[in-house]
């Protein structure tokens, strides 16, 4: 527990107004809470697995818990006057990440070094005109060509909202200022919440894109509609081969999934913010349901597939991304305010024991992303107001 104070007494502008009793109590924290939410369903089977094995752990055994994978172990600011960060995303050279302003629609490179520079701007960005921190839309996810080098790959891709949905685009950018335009995937319904957003590269050399319901539970159900799934594309826009159906859907029957990534074992594991009962953890396979709007967490409903984590939103819930480290799954939660540690359990199959960070102290957390070549992650809070969001850098030790 001291390594973790001091840790986060080296965050000065983030922490100097709390007490050293606060820090300690928000350094570290064993979460029970999906057990006690528990109920009859099968659910909950995986958050009462979990917390069997936390019980048998005690509190804090960070050894323990470091030869699976390690623990966040120090904390600190790389970056400051942010608004509302989205996303963050390494180039290939793995050097300078291209992060996204959600209301400004602004996309900067951000050094290791912490240096920043506005690049450009994603033009045609409608933000839905309702509360933040309830609402979802405008520039959202980034995702740089794998081969992208500013000069023969200038690709960068994008997903923002539009005046008459969202839209999956793809700019230039030479390594200084984005330039160019031009709409791969439109047609995706845009709602003043529900709007998914997140896009990569996977290891498959396909583009993965999170799409929202947008307040439609049934479109997730229609596999011809582009809402409430997950996409596997090529850099044109098209459906990439092999996908389940012949479309560009790879997964369905989601809500609002926000966040994904892949293992070391090429595992697509992405959260998504549930309705009022539920928020999940869901392992990806193609052509899989995942239940929405039938099955909100586990159900017992034949064809849907149940997730292998759920919270409760109002318990340390609401995830918005992922991001893996030794193969331990960390997901940022915007209501939840922490960053939850998920340990890939043996089978591969499942989570192990749960265990979250930095409850209540930072403010929303959203954009994550693992630093390439290193155990560290850079987080970035949401919705402290005009120039006060954060970059933080978290060491996996
Ligand atoms: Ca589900």
């Amino acid at each position: 527990m001291s390594l973790l104070t001091h840790a986060a007494r080296r965050v000065r502008p983030v922490t100097a107004a709390l007490t050293t009793a606060t820090a300690l109590l928000i350094a570290c924290v064993v979460q029970t809470s999906p057990a006690t939410a528990a109920t009859a369903t099968a659910a909950t089977a995986t958050a009462a697995t979990a917390t069997a094995k936390t019980a048998s752990r005690p509190a804090g055994s960070e050894a323990d818990a470091r030869a699976d994978g390690g623990t966040p172990s120090s904390i600190s600011t790389l970056s400051d006057k942010w608004n509302r960060p989205w996303a963050i995303t390494f180039l290939p050279n793995g050097m300078y990440a291209l992060v996204t302003e959600r209301f400004t629609s602004t996309v900067h490179l951000l050094g290791r070094d912490g240096s920043k520079k506005m690049v450009g701007t994603v033009p045609n960005t409608v933000v839905p005109d309702v509360d933040p921190t309830k609402g979802s839309g405008g520039l959202l996810g980034v995702a740089p060509s794998p081969t992208w080098n500013g000069t023969t790959d200038k690709d960068v891709f994008f997903v923002h909202t539009a005046a008459e949905g969202t839209r999956i685009v793809k700019m230039k950018f030479d390594g200084k200022t984005l330039s160019g335009y031009t709409v791969l995937v439109g047609g995706i319904k845009r709602g003043a919440d529900h709007n998914g957003g997140k896009i990569a590269f996977g290891p498959d050399g396909y583009l993965y894109v999170a799409t929202g319901d947008a307040q439609t539970g049934s479109l997730a159900q229609n596999r011809n509609s582009l809402n409430g799934k997950i996409l596997r594309i090529t850099k044109t826009g098209a459906a990439a081969p092999g996908n389940p159906f012949g479309n560009r859907v790879y997964s369905l029957g989601h809500r609002n999934p926000q966040g994904f990534a892949w293992d070391t074992r090429g595992r697509l594991w992405a959260s998504e913010i549930g309705e009022a009962k539920w928020d999940e953890l869901n392992l990806i396979k193609a052509g899989a349901n995942y239940g929405w709007p039938l099955c909100e967490g586990t159900c017992g409903t034949a064809g849907m597939t149940n997730p292998k984590f759920v919270w409760k939103p109002e318990d340390g819930g609401v995830p918005a991304q992922v991001a893996i480290v030794n193969n331990v799954i960390y997901v940022t939660t915007l209501r939840g305010q922490r960053l939850w540690r998920l340990p890939i359990d043996g089978t591969g199959q499942g989570i192990g024991t749960a265990k979250s960070y930095y409850v209540n102290t930072y403010a929303r957390l959203r954009a994550l992303t693992t630093v390439p070549g290193t155990n560290q992650l850079l987080m970035g809070t949401s919705d402290r107001g005009t120039d006060r969001d954060f970059v933080l850098k978290v060491t996996i030790k």
